[in-house]
Parts: C-alpha cells; structure tokens; sequence
C-alpha cells in the first residue's frame, strides 16, 4: 500500500484544530494506508522550549495520537530527534531549495514577526525539514490542515528539483527515472481550518495567549461547555443554507466544528438548525464536542501517567522508522556521490 506521513509539533495545548485538521485523518487513513506519525520535536525546537515542558509534550502528542484511535503496533508513532536522518536529509535539502522559495513561506512570516533578523535560522529552514520527514521515508500522501499547503508544495519543488538535478545518477544507481514521489497533501472535510473561537479571522492555535479561544484536546466537560457558551457569534439566527454563511465567519466556523465532530456536512447541520437561535445549536455543540473530546482527553491523562509505556513506544517506532530511513539515506547518498 501507499504510504503516509505526517506530524505534530509538540508545543503543548494541543487542541481541536490540531485533532480535526490533521490526527482524525490519521485514523482514517490507517484502513488504507502503511502510516506514519511524527512527534517533530526538531521542528519544536525553532521558537525556544523549556525542556521540562517539551519534555511532556512529546509525551502528551504521543497519548493523542493512542487515545484518538491510532494502532502503534500496525502503524509507526515516534519522535523525530530520535531518527538522525531527519536532521540528515533536511541539510541536504537545505542546498536543494531556494532561497527565494523559503523567502515565500507565509508561515515564517507570521511566526518570526517584525524582528525577523532575530529568528533562528531553523524557524526559515523549517520546510526544508518538514520535506526531509516526508520524503525520507518516500512517503505519497500527507493529511495536514490547510495552513501546511503551502510547505507541502516546497515539498514537492524539492523532491522534483532532486530528481531533475540527479536524474543522471538516480538512473546509474538503479532508481529508474525519479527517486522521490512527489507527495499529495490530503486536505479534506469541513474542518480543514479550525478558526479561534474569539476571532473567527485568525485559525485556531497552541500559541493564542488566549484559553477560550481553543478547545484542547485536555479540557473537561465543564472547560468545553464554558468555552463553547463563550465562542464568539453573531446576532443574527443560524441561515438555512450555506451560503448564508458567507460573511459570518464566526458562525462558519462553529457549523463546521460541528459537522466535523458529526461526520456531516455544513448543509446537513444547517439544515437541522438553520432558522434557529445560537443558544440552542451551542447547547447540542456543547453535547456532541464533551462527547467526543471528552474521552480523549480522559485517555490521555491515563496514558501520560506511564511515562515508560509512552516512551516504550516511541522508541520501538523509531526503531521501525529508522530502518526505512537508513535505507533512503544510504541511496540518496550514492545519488550525492557521497562515498560511504
Ligand atoms: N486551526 C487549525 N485547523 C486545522 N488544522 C490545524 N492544524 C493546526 N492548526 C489547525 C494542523 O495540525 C497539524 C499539526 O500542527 P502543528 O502542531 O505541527 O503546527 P501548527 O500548525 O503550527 O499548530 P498551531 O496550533 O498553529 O501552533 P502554533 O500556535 O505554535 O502556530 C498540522 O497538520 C496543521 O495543519
């Protein structure tokens, strides 16, 4: 079968943007696809961490990706630090892409802010490491949320940049004519933006200074149901079809949390509550969120509490995952001419 790849920052408050942009596609995929998933602790690493909180953090993602449903036996879950070849491959990657292409990335715009010249050199390079991940373990699908569309696209420039540049030694060494797959990012569903639930223009986020703007994957029953009463709205009563949602994005976003957490669509839920007041659609989202976040983060807590269970898995994934990347390494460095 085909593979897949992704992963998750662990940079705490992991919430349900994270769940429904990205790990309740990691289940899905399991029926269909060899996958794998990364805690990217490397890619923690840009902005600074405090190491007793990146520590548990790691462990944290690890337990959401258990108590969400991911089978760590069939599948791989592990850490990236653990697997040199990331760090490897993202270097011969860096003298692969262009310094124009990262010069586009939005995301390092946002992040590195107005004091750009004090950024880490990593938090540029960052693409070129999120590459390294996938095509690594020459992985051909990626579920993400919608804002990692556009790195996925360097993804595909550096893995069709290697093939052209190398096209001669790919062949000498018996790769055929490309030794990357170009990677296909899986962005899909109602859900693939999860917006802040006090600002409907700016997505969902671990670094919102603000709590209420975010259901974690960790909140009780009674943090949803506050943060759900709370989430910002509109005056006007839900419409009844979705184009009506339009200029309300907050409404939007609600509806589509909704859908997501429901396996629906937008039409469906609205045309179930559309016409009606928000007090009453917030109330059966209060219900349908508790009952689906909360078990997660019930199961979560259980498995943090054994550390050396959490940290028993990820090594054997390493272990598996560092087999495949030995293996990718070892060819791409006689593509390089590198002599080992
Ligand atoms: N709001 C979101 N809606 C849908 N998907 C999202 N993802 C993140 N936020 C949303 C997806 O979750 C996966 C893991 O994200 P990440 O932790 O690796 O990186 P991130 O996108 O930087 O996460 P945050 O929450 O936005 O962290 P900060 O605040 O540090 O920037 C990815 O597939 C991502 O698309």
């Amino acid at each position: 079968p085909e593979r897949v790849f992704s992963g998750v920052q662990p940079t705490g408050n992991l919430h349900l943007g994270n769940y429904l942009g990205a790990i309740v596609k990691f289940v899905e995929l399991q029926r269909t696809h060899d996958c794998i998933y990364c805690v990217v602790d490397l890619h923690a690493i840009t902005v600074p961490q405090k190491p007793e909180e990146l520590k548990a953090s790691i462990r944290e993602v690890t337990a959401a990706f258990i108590a969400s449903g991911v089978d760590p036996k069939q599948h791989i879950i592990f850490n990236q630090s653990q697997v040199a070849e990331h760090a490897e491959l993202a270097w011969v990657f860096n003298c692969v892409a262009r310094i124009g292409w990262l010069n586009r990335m939005t995301q390092f715009k946002e992040k590195a802010g107005k004091d750009r010249e004090n950024a880490s050199v990593g938090l540029y390079a960052y693409p070129c490491l999120m590459a390294a991940d996938i095509l690594l373990y020459r992985a051909t699908h990626v579920p993400v949320g919608e804002d990692q569309k556009q790195h996925l696209e360097l993804a595909r420039d550096v893995a069709q940049k290697f093939n052209l540049d190398f096209a001669a030694s790919i062949a000498a060494n018996g790769f055929g004519e490309a030794f990357f797959p170009l990677p296909e990012p899986l962005i899909q569903g109602p859900a693939t933006r999860v917006m802040s639930l006090r600002d409907g223009a700016k997505k969902m986020s671990k670094s919102d200074p603000s709590d209420y703007s975010r259901i974690n994957l960790s909140d009780d029953a009674d943090a949803i149901a506050q943060k759900v009463r709370k989430a910002k709205t509109d005056p006007e009563p839900l419409p009844s079809e979705v184009e009506g949602l339009a200029a309300r994005p907050e409404a939007d976003n609600l509806v589509g949390i909704f859908a997501a957490l429901n396996g629906q669509t937008k039409p469906e839920v609205l045309s179930a509550f559309g016409g009606g007041q928000f007090s009453a659609f917030k109330s059966a989202l209060v219900d349908l969120a508790v009952a689906k976040i909360g078990p997660i983060g019930a199961e979560m807590k259980r498995l943090t509490a054994d550390a050396a269970y959490i940290d028993s898995v990820l090594a054997d994934g390493a272990a598996r995952a560092r087999v495949i990347a030995k293996d990718n390494m070892a060819a791409v460095k006689d593509i390089l001419g590198f002599v080992r």
